[in-house]
């Protein structure tokens, strides 16, 4: 198996680092990428020399303001993806647990977790797509290297009236850079509380003049800086997407929902990158279910193949 498992002393290092001691994310992320990226020796540098090789995907990213849009049907994977996710929750709800779920987190109605993390081991039709060659191509050449699925989540917002934690404008932490893929399994309307982001140049440009470092950003403040044009909404029909860099680009989401909107999320991490986040996946043995995976899928969910088997890529 690769060296990308995370050890839990990593994890806690980066609690005492980050959290407790305050230091910058750029330090922080900085150092232990330095530490992991060692670990990984001759695996890191085949997963450049690999992502160098890869020509132009079909849901390439743009590297400055770091996001795209998917439609519906352009990309098959997805839009099967987006299907197989609806029958999911269709059956998650009509077999009564919607109802379990909600009442567990009364204080947290939105982005209510439908399948999470490992559980979608369970489902490996479901993670084969995720990794389908033009989605980790566009993750590979944005982030540089054959980066490595960290985490999905199927989430649920039901109509809710809240406005806190992600529903207010923020950068994903956990990571320096990163793609996103938040899919629209349901039709997503303005009632639906989208994801609403602004480019990663736009947005490096407004964190900078405010000061901002970590943590939410104040909005009031924010929109005396950005007109209302610059703000995308990822609406659109079940199997429409937006890939975006969620670490660069400021976001928010599920915010005042009148219609419910279930999106299937997964994110792709740069192979050294430090921390795992609360959805993360972590393949234990490479089961025949993914044994037709060709070597960079096989990278991306954290296997590395045989040396010889980087010759089929030639
Ligand atoms: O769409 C949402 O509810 C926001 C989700 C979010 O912040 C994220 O996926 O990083
Ligand atoms: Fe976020």
């Amino acid at each position: 198996m690769s060296a990308l498992g995370l050890p839990a002393r990593d994890r806690k290092l980066y609690r005492i680092l980050y959290k407790r001691l305050y230091l910058p994310r750029g330090m922080v992320h900085g150092m232990m990428s330095g530490l992991r990226g060692r670990r990984l020796g001759g695996e890191l540098k085949r997963r450049h020399d690999l992502a160098a090789q890869l020509g132009p995907s079909d849901l390439e990213l743009d590297r400055d303001s770091a996001w795209r849009m998917v439609d519906s049907g352009e990309s098959p994977d997805l839009s099967r993806l987006a299907d197989l996710c609806r029958d999911h929750f269709d059956h998650f709800m009509s077999s009564g647990k919607g109802e379990a779920v909600r009442a567990r987190n009364p204080q947290k109605q939105f982005l209510l977790g439908v399948l999470s993390g490992n559980e979608f081991l369970e489902h490996p039709e479901l993670v084969r797509l995720m990794v389908a060659r033009p989605i980790v191509d566009a993750a590979a050449r944005y982030l540089g290297a054959i980066p490595r699925l960290e985490g999905a989540v199927l989430w649920w917002t039901p109509p809710n009236d809240s406005r806190t934690s992600s529903q207010q404008w923020h950068i994903d932490e956990l990571a320096q850079r990163q793609v996103k893929i938040l899919l629209n399994c349901s039709e997503v309307t303005a009632e639906s509380g989208p994801l609403h982001f602004v480019g990663a140049d736009r947005s490096d440009q407004l964190r900078a003049r405010m000061g901002h470092r970590r943590g939410r950003v104040d909005e009031q403040r924010l929109m005396s800086q950005l007109d209302e044009t610059e703000i995308m909404a990822a609406t659109g029909p079940p199997g429409s997407a937006v890939m975006l860099d969620s670490s660069r680009c400021l976001h928010y989401g599920s915010r005042g929902n009148r219609r419910d909107r279930l999106v299937l999320a997964f994110h792709f991490f740069a192979p050294p990158s430090p921390v795992d986040s609360r959805y993360h996946i972590e393949l234990g043995e490479f089961g025949s279910e993914f044994a037709d995976l060709d070597p960079v899928q096989r990278l991306a969910l954290g296997h590395e193949p045989q040396a010889g088997r980087f010759a089929e890529l030639d």
